[in-house]
């Protein structure tokens, strides 16, 4: 197995501009020769492709935590082993836009669902496979949602509470205290730039690069 490739993680609250970094990340790898798949969560596959399109359907009203929770878990562990593992295999750089901190934060944080089932479906659907350096985009809530709301119609988790969206912030944040060696917290409020100046700054190393 080549060890050249590192596997990192974007995450962030509602509207805090992953897609946006993105864009600007996958140039800045390409920039430098860097062979780098871009994926998400839920999909990545076809089957979490058509997972997602369920989990985020407005009229999947009466969708239960547990299910909820099961069919993000059924998304990732067809991700892990259809796409995940075998590019890092070859040593390619894979950049995700969410992972598994997304369900603590979300249907841990959000729904409430217990952290410890969360990590016991984590051992089993990752099949050990963890992020090696994960970006935070952090953003106040009330910031996040005035930029998402002008998007267009609401997906089915996007109209939950503010206080849904505190409790998801609040786990991202104390996940990101707890492992600060795998955590940037970049301050999301800052111009696109700024944002993509301080993603850039934080993955250089990895690369053996400065920024
Ligand atoms: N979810 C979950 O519950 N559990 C899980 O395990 C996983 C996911 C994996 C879909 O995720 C949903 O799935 C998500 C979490 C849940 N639900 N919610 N809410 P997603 O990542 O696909 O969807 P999202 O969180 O809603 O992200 P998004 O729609 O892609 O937003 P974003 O990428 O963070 O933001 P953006 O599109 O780049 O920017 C939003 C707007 O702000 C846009 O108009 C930009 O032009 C603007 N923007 C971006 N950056 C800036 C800056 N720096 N300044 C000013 N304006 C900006």
């Amino acid at each position: 197995m080549s060890e050249a490739g590192r596997f990192i993680t974007l995450e962030g609250g509602e509207g805090a501009g992953k897609s946006t970094l993105l864009a600007g990340l996958r140039a800045y790898f390409e920039g430098r020769g860097i062979d780098l798949l871009l994926t998400r969560e839920p999909g990545g596959t076809a089957l979490g492709e058509s997972t997602r399109a369920i989990l985020l359907d407005p009229a999947q009203r009466t969708m239960c935590a547990e299910s909820e929770l099961l069919l993000m878990f059924a998304s990732r562990a067809q991700l892990v082993r259809e796409v995940l593992q075998p590019a890092l295999a070859v040593g390619r750089w894979v950049l995700c836009d969410r992972y598994v901190d997304a369900s603590y934060a979300y249907q841990g944080g959000g729904r409430g669902q217990p952290v410890e089932r969360i990590a016991s479906l984590e051992q089993w659907a990752c099949a050990g496979l963890k992020a090696d350096f994960t970006l935070l985009l952090d953003l106040p809530v009330a910031d996040g949602r005035a930029r998402a709301a002008g998007r267009g119609k609401a997906d089915r988790i996007e109209v939950e509470s503010d206080g849904f969206f505190e409790r998801v912030r609040a786990v991202y944040r104390a996940r990101a205290a707890a492992e600060p060696q795998r955590f940037r917290v970049i301050d999301a409020g800052q111009s696109p730039e700024a944002v993509l100046r301080d993603a850039i700054t934080a993955v250089a190393p990895l690369l053996g690069t400065m920024a």
